[in-house]
């Protein structure tokens, strides 16, 4: 048994349908570190939650971002500031005068137990676009990937290529391999 620390439902759902049941949501807020670094933030957050949650269960915090290379890699590690303040419309505006621009999703996830703290990371490169579709959340409507938005991909399709599901990906084959703590986790 993994808790997932997180604001965020639909991580939790990526994780499950990754890992199984196994995957808990703790609904925590941890503080964000102040940071450039998704894996410092991620970490930082993961040994936070893991003391407040008792420190008897492995915990996995996400950090995300989206980076947008004409945007000097803006909002990135303020991602989620930026989601709630302009939203997607103010990105798109910010982008008005370039065409088909670039930008990747970058995911850092820490495991925390008491006995390590190891970050898995994934990333995905991709085109900014109009909106389109209606699954997935956050930055997924105008992210497209191979001629399809985040947001028209159904949960498996997304994380067979998604930033998040790379990073599951290297969490899952890690548990697989790691001795007694994690048995029954995957
Ligand atoms: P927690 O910090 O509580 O985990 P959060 O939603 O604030 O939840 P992040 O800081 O990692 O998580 O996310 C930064 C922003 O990027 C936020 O607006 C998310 O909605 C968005 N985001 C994260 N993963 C995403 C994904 O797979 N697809 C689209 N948008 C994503």
């Amino acid at each position: 048994m993994v808790l997932f620390a997180t604001t965020n439902a639909e991580k939790v759902r990526e994780a499950q349908a990754y890992l199984g049941p196994s995957v808990e949501h703790l609904d925590y807020d941890y503080i964000e570190l102040q940071s450039e670094s998704l894996s410092e933030i991620a970490t930082h957050g993961a040994n936070e939650a893991f003391h407040a949650a008792g420190g008897d269960r492995p915990v996995i915090t996400d950090d995300s971002g989206i980076f947008i290379d004409d945007l000097g890699g803006f909002p990135g590690p303020y991602s989620s500031y930026v989601y709630h303040t302009i939203g997607l419309s103010g990105i798109l505006t910010l982008l008005k005068k370039f065409d088909s621009p670039r930008a990747y999703f970058r995911t850092s996830i820490a495991y925390c137990s008491n006995e390590q703290i190891v970050v898995f990371e994934g990333s995905i490169k991709g085109t900014i676009v109009d909106p389109r579709g209606n699954e997935g959340f956050g930055y997924d409507p105008i992210f497209e990937y191979n001629g399809k938005t985040l947001a028209e991909m159904d949960i498996l399709e997304k994380n067979a290529i998604s930033h998040r599901g790379r990073a599951l990906a290297k969490l899952a084959s890690w548990l697989e391999n790691d001795p007694v703590e994690h048995r029954g986790v995957k």
